[in-house]
């Protein structure tokens, strides 16, 4: 074995839990994939309108999942699944009714967005896009860490 190696494993083995790098946890991991979801629909609607893909059809499909997504997003919080591995900030915890405000107008605009798409409302969907993604930004700028693991 090399002798940076092993010096590496000796020191790492025996720094305090604190120092090392700490893993994410199954709870953060499930977090972070659901937001993946989050931004990838959402991603998929701002092509959809106004970002050059043409199929009208597809964004009512985005806007039901980003609608039952948004409704999910109240449970990918649980206490203790912050740290050092997840750009959640301990305000989540500490704030919790702040928080709680940001997700509902989250959940309502993805909701508004989801009616409007289903009544194939084109300026409706388009304004909606662009409230959802403010109460994104509104949360985020709060709640969430500027980078990070995850
Ligand atoms: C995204 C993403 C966000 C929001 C935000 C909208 O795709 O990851 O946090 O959109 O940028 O303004």
């Amino acid at each position: 074995m090399p002798l940076a190696l092993a010096l590496a494993l000796l020191v790492g083995g025996f720094l305090p839990g604190a120092l090392q790098a700490q893993e994410a946890s199954p709870e953060a991991n499930y977090r972070a994939t659901v937001m993946q979801g989050i931004r990838y629909h959402f991603g998929a609607l701002r092509l959809l309108t106004g970002g050059g893909v043409d199929l009208p059809s597809h964004v009512v499909h985005h806007a039901s999942s980003l609608e039952t997504l948004s409704g999910l997003a109240h449970d990918i919080f649980p206490e203790g699944s912050g740290g050092d591995a997840t750009r959640a900030l301990p305000v989540i915890w500490t704030d919790a009714e702040g928080f709680q405000e940001k997700l509902e107008a989250f959940q309502s605009a993805a909701a508004a967005l989801h009616q409007a798409a289903e009544a194939g409302n084109t300026d409706a969907v388009a304004s909606g896009v662009r409230d959802v993604g403010s109460t994104c930004s509104a949360c985020h700028d709060d709640y969430r860490a500027d980078s990070g693991q995850q």
